[in-house]
This record gives C-alpha cells, sequence and structure tokens, in this order.
C-alpha cells in the first residue's frame, strides 16, 4: 500500500508537462469562466487567481502525478485551490458542472475545504500560513499514534503543504517551527512557491537564504531549485556564467519587470549589462525573443524533471523545505506584473491562450481538447494509474464509549475549574475505554489549568524518552513530568496559535488516521484570543475537541485587568462548530463533560468551549436529575417561578452565590421571582434563531427552550442578567418574548482587587442585582 509507484521516468516527464499546462488551461479557464461567461446577478466581482495557480501547476503536477503517496496529506496554497479541483476533474473525480460554479453556491469553493468541497480535501486552507503548520502539528498526531500502536510506521504518510511565499511571512510559521524542533518533527514537507510576489508587491531581496538559516536552525533540510533544466544547460556554455551571476544578482522586482516585458525587453537589458562578456552575446542570438523569454523564466518550479528529481531525492523522514522558484502568472500575459494577485486574462488574452494550446471554441471543458485521440489516451491512463489515483479515502472510525455519567467530585465548596480536573483524574483512573483516547494538551498552563493529576497518572507524551530530573534527584514535586511514548499529555510552549492547531490535527484524527481521539485543551481563558483565527480554523474543518478557557472574567481578581476575559463568551457564541457552555456547580461541569464527548463524536456534533473558573462556591443540594435536560439544552430554572411572575433573576457561572442571595433577599418581596440558570447562552441563542429560521424554513412551528423558559413570566415582566463576562452575552433574552432587560456584566477592562472589590466596582454583586431588580418596578 505505501510503496511509492516506480515511473518510467523519461514517459512520465513528458506526461507530467503536458498535465501542468492543461491545469494552467483549466484553472485559468474556471476563473474566466466564472468572471466573464457565468450569468451574474449581483454586479458584484466573483474573483479568482489565474497568476497564482498558474504559479503552481507545475509543483502539482510533479506532486500528485508522480511523488504524491497513498498515506500522504496536502495542504495546498488557498489561491491555487482551482488547480486541485481541476486535477481531480482530470481523474473525473470532480464535474463540470462544480467547476462552472467556481464560487457561486454548492460549486467549487474560493479555497479549498474539508467540509464543503465535494473533492477529498485533506486541510482546508484560506487563512494563510495556518494551513501550513497544521501539516506539521498532524504528523504530531501521527506520531502520536504511531507510539500508541493506533498506526503502523510502515503506513506513516507525508504531511505536504504547498505554500506561497508570503505565507513565510506569518508568525505562526515561526512558533510552530520551534514547537516542531522541540518534538523532533518528521515527514513533514513545506514546499514554497517561491515566485518573489505576495498581493501588493515583489519582497524584499534581503530576504535571499535568510530562510535556509532559519530552517536549517530548526533541524530542516533545505532544497532550492532556483533554475531549471533549460538553464542549467545553458550556464555551462560560453557566457554562461555571465548570465548565472547576472540572474543570481538581479532584483526580484526587476526579475519579474522583464519577465512580464518579454523577450524583447530581457534581450535588451542583459546585452546592456553582460553583452560585452565573453561568449554572452552567441548565447543570446541562439535564442529568439519567446525562446529568450522561455530560458529566462526556467526557473525550478516550473521545471518537471527538476521538481520530480527532488521529490524523489526526498525519500528519508526528514522534515525539508524545498523552495521552487518560480514566476507567478507563468505562462500566462500577467507573468510578472506586480499587480497580478487579482488579475486576470481579458477575452482576447484567453482566447489567445486557447488557441496556443490547440483548444477549440466550445471545447474549454473538454479534459483533453487540443491533443489528438492517441496522446488524449495516453495521459488518461497515465493519470488514472498516477499517485493521486491511489489516494486512500478518508477514514470513518467508530465512536469511543462514554460512560453514561461521570461522577460529581465531592465536596461542599467547589471551583468549576477544580471540578474539571478532578472528573479528568477520575477518568484517567479508570480503565474506561474513552481515557485511553483522551489526550490532554496546553499552552504551557498544564498545572495552572487543574491538569496535573490527569497527566499525573497518564504521563507526557514525548517520542523519545525525557527523564524528570527533579525525580532522579528526589527532589519533592507534585508534577510528574517523565516523557514516554505512552504519555497521553503534549506539552506545548506557550504560543496559543500552536495549541490550537494542535487540537485541531488531534480532533481531525479519526478522518485522517482512523482512529479516533478525543482531545482535551486548557487554555487561560483571556489567551483564546491570541490563538482565535486558529480556533476558527479548526473548527472550519470541523475538527472536534474540548476547549477548556479558565481561569476566567474579573473573577480571576488579583490577576489584573489582563489576564481578565470579557468578551470570551461572545466568541463562544459567535463560533460556529463549537458548543460553549459556562457552568456554575461541579455536577454542571461533570454533565457538560460527558454530553461534551458524546458529541464530539457525534456525525452532526461539534467541539465544545467551557468556561470556567478558580472560585470555590458552596455547592447545591438536588432534590432530582429534573434540572439536567434542561442544563444542556442551556439554561434551567434554580427557583421555578409562579405563573405570571413580573420578575426573574437570570445568571451564568462564577456569578452565582450573588444571584442566589439576590434572589433570597428580594423573593419575600416579589413573590414567585424566578431564578434562572444560564449554563450555556450560545446553546439558547443557537436554538433560538434556528426555530424562528426554521418557521419560515421548514414550516416547522417549535418553541425553542429559552422561549418555553420565559412562557411563565408575565408578558410585563422584567429580567436582570448578570455574568463575569460581555452583557452582550445574555441581554438579548429579553428580545425572545418582549421583557424588559437591565443586563449587569463587565464592559470595561478589569484591574487588580479582591472580589468584593472588583464585584461591587463592576456591579456584578448581590446589591448590584438588588438595585437592577428594583429599578425594574419603577
Ligand atoms: C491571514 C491572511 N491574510 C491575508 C490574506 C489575503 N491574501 C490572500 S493571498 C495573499 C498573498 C499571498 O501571496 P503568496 O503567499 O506569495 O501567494 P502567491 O499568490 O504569490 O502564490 C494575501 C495577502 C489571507 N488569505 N490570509
Ligand atoms: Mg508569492
Amino acid at each position: 500500500m505505501v510503496a511509492a509507484k516506480t515511473l518510467d521516468k523519461t514517459d512520465s516527464i513528458s506526461n507530467i508537462e503536458l498535465l501542468d499546462e492543461r491545469l494552467r488551461w483549466l484553472s485559468s479557464w474556471m476563473v474566466h469562466n466564472a468572471n466573464n461567461i457565468r450569468e451574474k446577478r449581483d454586479g458584484l466581482k466573483v474573483g479568482g487567481h489565474q497568476a497564482s495557480c498558474s504559479s503552481m501547476t507545475a509543483i502539482m503536477a510533479a506532486l500528485y502525478f508522480h511523488a504524491l503517496r497513498p498515506q500522504d496529506k496536502v495542504a495546498v496554497k488557498p489561491h491555487a485551490g482551482p488547480v486541485v479541483h481541476a486535477i481531480h476533474y482530470l481523474l473525473d473525480q470532480q464535474s463540470q458542472e462544480k467547476m462552472e460554479h467556481f464560487r457561486g453556491l454548492g460549486g467549487v469553493q474560493s479555497y479549498p475545504s474539508r467540509t464543503k468541497d465535494s473533492i477529498p480535501v485533506d486541510f482546508s486552507t484560506g487563512s494563510v500560513g495556518l494551513g501550513v503548520a497544521e501539516t506539521a502539528f498532524t504528523s504530531l498526531v501521527q506520531d502520536y499514534l504511531i507510539t500508541h500502536d493506533y498506526l503502523d510506521e510502515v503506513n506513516a504518510g507525508r504531511m505536504i503543504a504547498l505554500m506561497g511565499d508570503a505565507e513565510l511571512d506569518e508568525g505562526n510559521i515561526y512558533e510552530c517551527l520551534i514547537e516542531g524542533y522541540k518534538h523532533n518533527l518528521r515527514n513533514c514537507w513545506w514546499v514554497v512557491d517561491y515566485n518573489r510576489q505576495s498581493l501588493d508587491a515583489t519582497t524584499a531581496d534581503r530576504m535571499f537564504r535568510r530562510f535556509d538559516d532559519i530552517f536549517e536552525t530548526c533541524g530542516w533540510r533545505v532544497i532550492t531549485l532556483k533554475s531549471g533544466n533549460l538553464q542549467r544547460a545553458a550556464f555551462k556554455k560560453p557566457g554562461g556564467k555571465a548570465l548565472q551571476d547576472w540572474i543570481e544578482n538581479c532584483p526580484n522586482a526587476e526579475f519579474a519587470a522583464l519577465t512580464f516585458l518579454g523577450g524583447d525587453a530581457w534581450r535588451k537589458r542583459l546585452l546592456k549589462d553582460i553583452g560585452s562578456k565573453n561568449g554572452v552575446k552567441a548565447l543570446l542570438k541562439e535564442h529568439d525573443d519567446d525562446g529568450l523569454a522561455r530560458l529566462m523564466t526556467n526557473l525550478g518550479g516550473h521545471c518537471i524533471e527538476t521538481l520530480i528529481n527532488a521529490f524523489d531525492s526526498m525519500d528519508d523522514d526528514r522534515p525539508t523545505l524545498l523552495i521552487a522558484y518560480t514566476v507567478k502568472g507563468h505562462g500566462l500575459p500577467l507573468a510578472g506584473h506586480k499587480d497580478n494577485h487579482s488579475g486576470m486574462m481579458n477575452d482576447v488574452q484567453i482566447k489567445e491562450l486557447r488557441d496556443k494550446l490547440g483548444i477549440a471554441e466550445g471545447q474549454e471543458w473538454d479534459k483533453w481538447a487540443g491533443f489528438g485521440d492517441n496522446t488524449a489516451a495516453q495521459l488518461q491512463a497515465f493519470v488514472d494509474n498516477s499517485p493521486i489515483a491511489q489516494k486512500l479515502p478518508e477514514f470513518s472510525a467508530p465512536s469511543v464509549d462514554v460512560p453514561s455519567q461521570f461522577a460529581v467530585p465531592a465536596g461542599k465548596e467547589q471551583s468549576t475549574q477544580a471540578a474539571f480536573g478532578k472528573i479528568l483524574h477520575d477518568l484517567a483512573k479508570s480503565d474506561a475505554e474513552l481515557a485511553d483516547r483522551i489526550v490532554t494538551t496546553a499552552p504551557d498552563v498544564t498545572q495552572t489549568t487543574n491538569l496535573g493529576a490527569f497527566v499525573n497518572q497518564r504521563g507526557l507524551f514525548r517520542r523519545q524518552k525525557l527523564a524528570d530530573v527533579f525525580k532522579q534527584e528526589n527532589i519533592p514535586s507534585i508534577q510528574k513530568w517523565e516523557g514516554q511514548s505512552a504519555g497521553q499529555h503534549i506539552e506545548l510552549g506557550i504560543a496559543e496559535n500552536n495549541f490550537f492547531l494542535a487540537l485541531a490535527a488531534l480532533g481531525l484524527s479519526a478522518e485522517h488516521f482512523g482512529t479516533r481521539l478525543l482531545p482535551v485543551g486548557t487554555v487561560y481563558d483571556p489567551f483564546i484570543a491570541r490563538g482565535l483565527d486558529a480556533l476558527n480554523y479548526g473548527c472550519y474543518m470541523d475538527a472536534r475537541f474540548l476547549l477548556v478557557g479558565t481561569p476566567s472574567g474579573i473573577t480571576l481578581a488579583g490577576e489584573g485587568g489582563a489576564h481578565q476575559s470579557i468578551n470570551t463568551p461572545l466568541i463562544g457564541m459567535g463560533q460556529p462548530n463549537l458548543e460553549s457552555f459556562e457552568p456554575a456547580y461541579a455536577d454542571e461541569v461533570a454533565l457538560i463533560m460527558q454530553w461534551a464527548f458524546a458529541q464530539m463524536q457525534d456525525a452532526d456534533g461539534s467541539s465544545a468551549y467551557i468556561r470556567l473558573t478558580t472560585r470555590a462556591i458552596q455547592q447545591l443540594e438536588r432534590k432530582d436529575d429534573g434540572w439536567k435536560q434542561d442544563a444542556l439544552a442551556g439554561a434551567y430554572w434554580l427557583r421555578e417561578p409562579k405563573a405570571g411572575c413580573e420578575a426573574a433573576i437570570a445568571y451564568c457561572g462564577a456569578v452565582a452565590p450573588e444571584a442566589l442571595s439576590a434572589w433570597e433577599q428580594l423573593e419575600g418581596d416579589i413573590p414567585g421571582l424566578g431564578l434562572l440558570a444560564v449554563t450555556s447562552p450560545d446553546r439558547l441563542h443557537r436554538d433560538w434563531s434556528a426555530a424562528r429560521a426554521g418557521r419560515w424554513k421548514e414550516n416547522a412551528n417549535r418553541d425553542c427552550h429559552i422561549e418555553k423558559l420565559l412562557s411563565v413570566l408575565s408578558p410585563n415582566a422584567g429580567i436582570v442578567t448578570v455574568l463575569d463576562g460581555s452583557p452582550a452575552a445574555l441581554s438579548w433574552i429579553g428580545a425572545v418574548r418582549g421583557h424588559r432587560v437591565s443586563p449587569l456584566g463587565t464592559d470595561s477592562f478589569g484591574q487588580t482587587g479582591d472580589l468584593p472589590d472588583l464585584y461591587r466596582t463592576y456591579r456584578l454583586d448581590q446589591d448590584a442585582i438588588i438595585e437592577a431588580t428594583a429599578e425594574l418596578f419603577l
């Protein structure tokens, strides 16, 4: 299954050259069709990137039709998306209809999407840099599976990123490089489409060789493909050395401009600069203008033979950066122009390209138009037997049993964070299969987020054994920090971006490798913002993980304004594919965690985010389990209101004691006052939106959970909402049935202080709740 296909090189080079050309055509045509031929209803530009695609077609042709192995996985530069679709079109795995609907509803997505595209997409891309780094974390996950005997080493794939050179400006690339080095990253290729152009401009010449240094320092092999075969042959001729030196020293912008201008401009410039050098005139004379342009742009990243030789040479598991020099817009009239990122060929230009390729008008979508029958048959056979045709389908891994309930940690006073740690610890001590599949991770906050007990029980993951020096020296420590291959905690450095990318990679283990892992990651709640794009990226790929943001809010008191999260409840509400909760009591934590592990495995499920606190509060005596179902739906009446009651208090999370004591103070004066325990503003709001949309879309007239809960109150009732976070997370509930709302919460930066001072200052205390409730009656 894993052996690379042996191909007759000479035959395959010429086939791949033709395929390169065909991919350039199909990707150009797809963009052209969407922008210039398909009917437009909104007057908006459709968009697409012909120059970015053609910059990469040779690299992609050489990879997909030669070097790829069935178990390898690829992240494709977002704006080269059309090229992957064209590849699958040649394999009859993509339809003309979807290509015609490029960037239309149900059509080929602008950027490769795991969840929205119909072709196999290993990694979504779009936010540049993230897909690249994701390959490294997926390789780490692969190693985790190998050392835990879930995957055979012989089936290890390479995780490959096909990246634009501007992606090298993204900071997350370097954070990932450092983390990769710590974990002995292997089986990872990053192939740079080094066209030295980004969106705005040509790249700074000063960067030459800088990337080599950086990557080599981090243990990577760097291979640079500067020239193609034609250039290398020319360099060997008289005058060739002068030409080579000239190319070496030519600034990026000038090279790009001359590329755009073409053969005549190249000739004039070369004659001016090096015409007097031995052999140069004669060398230039060997080529007509077109030939000279071809020679000058015969860079490594456009030369199939150079590319496949390079791929063939990378036959071990060393992480490798392959810098393939290219021209943005290669083979198109856009080549080299600094504005070509969103530039498109006009009608005349696309016609000229079509004619040059011998494609008749009306046959633009024919896979092999312009080739004779024999060549067409030969190419089809070649493609059908190529590596990409052998690509393994994604796996669907069976679910892991989740115990029907998690024991609630004992203790009259507990914090939700401590309860979370204890529940995980209990799982770690159990022989439940679930416990074996849990992988925990944290960006340098393992201990302060209560993951320590799990790690002590289940061990720190390291491919190579890592001694716990403190233990060896018999220095007492509560933390066992010995790394071993069987460990189940992946310790990461502090970079939160890496943390979220690791969670995403772990959360796709079922689909990528056929073994379901259940990742649990903890992060200080405010620093979710630091990795937010990576979190969004993981959710967009529908990776499944349990995120725990803790501690949170101004309840963090002494830690001050830089550590107190404010808007994370809104992040939880706004993020698709992530169900968020903020429990107040330990039994709610147990309930939600149990639900989350099932939800993470449900085909229509999602990831989950739980916002926790270190504030220990008095636990409740429950009469029965009646509250549980409602709690999972987002809220339950902790104190049931009387029918027609004029007021209610709705609280969420750490401020439960304040809400409860305010309720106790008020219920004598306001008989039947309700106290609503909100466990998930997110689920309440989603359900409300879905129910409203459902009335129109599916003609399904159903009440949503929050509507049902609030229907007990008088239509004129007022509601005080309170949480340690943005008040907007709850203030909306007034809109459900038209109740007046007085929202309490934090909407300015926190500061240091003790809890009574801060809750008073930010109006989260019992008095503030009483004042707000009283005001409802004014
Ligand atoms: C995080 C992020 N920022 C900005 C963009 C918009 N954008 C898309 S491609 C691009 C430039 C990419 O240049 P490069 O990686 O060199 O690709 P090329 O098209 O040159 O191959 C930019 C700025 C984006 N997609 N993601
Ligand atoms: Mg570029």
